[in-house]
Formats: C-alpha cells, structure tokens, sequence
C-alpha cells in the first residue's frame, strides 16, 4: 500500500488505540448473535468481500441545479478524483470501484489511466454516457432529446457516443455501461409519447450490438427531471420493456432516488429479479424527489429492506444474477470524502443487516401467515447495532476502525487546498 494517499502510520497510531474497545464490543456482539445462531464471523466475512462503487462525479461537491458551494482542495480531474477515491477506499475497505463519467472523465491515455487507478488498488466500474447536455463544438443539440431525439442526426450523435464510451471502457477495464437519459418532455402535445419510446429503443439497440459479449448494458430510470411533464424511461416498467427488447446483456438499473414517492422500491427490486433483469443500483437517499442525499442517511429502513430483497435473490439466483452496486449522491453541504465513506459504511451495514435475517424463520412464519412473527424476524435483524462488525472487516483489511478520525488528523483536505486549483462557482450536476 505505498503511495496512498493518507499516512499508514497515522492508520496504525489510531487503529491501535481503538482496537482492545472494539474487540470488546465484537465479542459482546458476537455472543448475543451466536444465541439467535448467527456466526458473527460469517457475517464479517461477507462484509469484507463487499464492494460498491464510488462515482468519480461524486468526489466533488455536486450540489443542486441552483447552485454549488465549491469546497477548498476538491478535485478538478480524473486525476485528482482517483485520488479521492483513493482515499476513501483506503480508509473505509469497501470501495475498490470507480465508475466514471464521459466526456467529464476524458483523457488522453486510458492505458495509463487505468495503470494510475490500478496502483491505488482501484478498479473501473460501470462507464457512464453523458446525452443530457451539450458539450462545447457539439455539431447536434441534446436540446430534442438524445436517443429518442426527433432529429436522426442528433440520435446517431448520441449513439456514437455511447459507442465510444464503450470503446474507453473496454481500455480501462470496465465491463458495463450504464445510460440514462434526460429524454422527455414539458408539454403535453410536445412529441408523440409512443413513437419516441420506438425512436430510443432503435437507436439503444445500435448501442446494444455494439457491445462486447461480456459486458452488460444497463438502462437507468427517472421518473423526472430535467423533462417535467413526461420522461422517455420514466419507470421500471418502461425500463424492463426495452431491456427485454434489447435482449440479454441489457438490464434494468435502480437509483433509489428514481421513482414517485413512497413507491415500494424493495418490491421493485423483487420483480426485476423475477425477470433476470435485475442488473444494478445507485445508492442514495431522499426526502422529497431525487435529492441525491447520502445514502440511508432519511430512510436507513428502505435500505434495509432493499437489500433483504437482495439476499433473498441471492438465496433464489437467476441466471446472470450479478448486481452491480454504485453510489450516486450530490454533496451540497459536506467533504464528499466523508460523505462517500459515511454512506459506504451505512449500506455495508445494510447488507450486513440483510444477510443476519433469520431466513428459515422467515420463510416458516410467512408459509404460517404468522404476521408478528414475520415482522419481529426481520425487525431483529434491523435492530442489530452491527458497528463493531463494520469497524472489525475495515480493521482486517488495512482500513481505518475511526475513518473519521483518522481523515480529520490526515489534514488531506487542507494540503489538497494548497496543490489544486479552486473550482469554479455556478450551478451544479445532479
Ligand atoms: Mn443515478
């Protein structure tokens, strides 16, 4: 681990002064979970082989489409957010993945790019495309839509876009490209809502053919913004049918900031799998629409329940079932870093809430239309304060058991203060 970004020693100096309280704390737990006969060190196990993506976007403050308050020291290139990503993999263990963003992303040498993330022990996750806004000496406006654009020549741009997203993709190690896009309307009246819906299945099948077979081409959903009156993939229903349209390696993605309030997403998650269309998510929170707040950070329950449906997938595979897991927030008011391990650490727990359900009591209670007992089983599981076990798989594999603290005493921010050039003021991306 030589080259990261945060001290070793000051990993070592912290971790040694927390570790006898937090294998007091392990042990307790792990006595109380062996009487409801759960192994603590399964759980920790799985933990430590968990892994969800960081956005490169989301290493910096993306704020909202009114404004951004750009922070002192935040990154202002691939470069500079690798090292980000850096170090919230380095401290938290849970976030080998960077999935970047094109044009945002874009460099010269993508072998050299990937040599950069390889030597922080990162990997590249899902490539994302960008057809949702225009680019400086773009020859066709997004302004008609992208992929169900009225104009062909603002449809093939987009696609040959897509197209060479894939072609970076496949230099820098990626197996997976994820399309959203803004398409939609303000009007009713403004274009035809079924005859758009075949002009982006028709130019998304250019896409599709042009993948390698072992990738998989996953379809994000948005019920609005930035169209308001009707969105092209407004929802998982419109999602699932051009997945299956497309064919096998396309799947359905799931950003929980995605859908109409109070929607029963863990459902959502339930039926997708049903279809072997369950292809990945983007972790968030909300309170009122896609906020892009930190994950779990409103409503750690849903969470919860998401990924007991996951489990429950897990228990009953599809074919292909793979999901691929990825954060995707806007950080208006706090350091992303400490955003991105915060949230890192609360779906960790998520998961590892999840996987310490007592299933067989579960499955008996729900077959015995036990109601209370069916609630109490999985309440138990969400009850469980796993903090020890978290703190215990970052500890064993080289993280920080106080990231927080440690990040704090590391000063990163402050001397990245002093190294980058400041970001410029406007509105931001979500
Ligand atoms: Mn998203």
């Amino acid at each position: 681990m030589t080259g990261m970004p945060i001290s070793a020693e000051l990993v070592a100096e912290h971790n040694a002064a927390s570790r006898d309280a937090l294998a007091d704390e392990y042990d307790a737990l792990g006595r109380k979970l062996e009487r409801r006969g759960v192994a603590i060190d399964s759980v920790k196990d799985k933990v430590k082989s968990f892994g969800v993506a960081v956005p490169s976007w989301g290493t910096g403050r993306g704020g909202t489409r009114f404004a951004k308050f750009p922070l002192a020291g935040e990154p202002t290139n691939i470069h500079e957010k690798l090292e980000d990503c850096a170090v919230i993999h380095q401290l938290g263990r849970s976030t080998p993945g960077v999935s970047p963003h094109f044009p945002w992303d874009c460099v010269d040498d993508y072998a050299a790019l990937r040599d950069e993330a390889d030597a922080y022990g990162l990997q590249f996750d899902a490539v994302n495309s960008n057809t949702f806004q225009d680019q400086p000496g773009q020859a066709h406006s997004y302004a008609t839509g992208s992929l169900s654009s009225t104009v062909e020549e603002t449809r093939q741009q987009a696609v040959e876009h897509n197209l060479e997203c894939i072609e970076i993709g496949k230099q820098i190690g990626s197996d997976a490209l994820t399309v959203w896009v803004g398409d939609g309307t303000n009007f009713p009246g403004q274009q035809d809502l079924g005859r758009s819906f075949d002009r982006y299945l028709e130019a998304a099948s250019q896409v599709y053919s042009a993948l390698p077979g072992d990738w998989k081409m996953m379809l994000e959903h948005k019920m609005f913004e930035p169209a308001f009156y009707s969105s092209v993939i407004s929802d998982w229903g419109s999602s699932l049918m051009a997945a299956q349209q497309l064919g096998d390696q396309c799947k359905c993605l799931v950003d929980l900031g995605h859908h109409a309030p109070n929607v029963n997403i863990e459902q959502i998650v339930a039926r997708l799998h049903h279809a072997g269309k369950l292809g990945g998510f983007h972790f968030n929170d909300s309170k009122y629409g896609d906020d892009d707040l930190d994950s779990g950070s409103i409503n750690p329950h849903q969470l919860f329940l998401v990924f007991n449906e996951l489990i429950e997938a897990q228990c009953s595979p599809r074919d292909g079932f793979d999901p691929s897991y990825m954060i995707d927030q806007s950080h208006n008011v706090t350091d992303p870093i400490e955003s991105m391990l915060s949230s890192a650490e609360t779906i960790a727990g998520c998961y590892a809430r999840a996987a310490m359900v007592d299933r067989d009591a579960l499955h008996a209670a729900q077959n015995d239309n036990d109601v209370m007992l069916a609630f109490r089983t999985l309440r138990a599981a969400y009850e469980t304060d796993v903090t020890p076990i978290l703190a215990m798989a970052r500890d064993e594999l080289g993280g920080a058991i106080d990231w927080l603290g440690v990040y704090r005493d590391s000063q990163y921010r402050a001397r990245k203060a002093q190294e980058r050039k400041a970001v410029g003021l406007g509105a931001g991306i979500v």
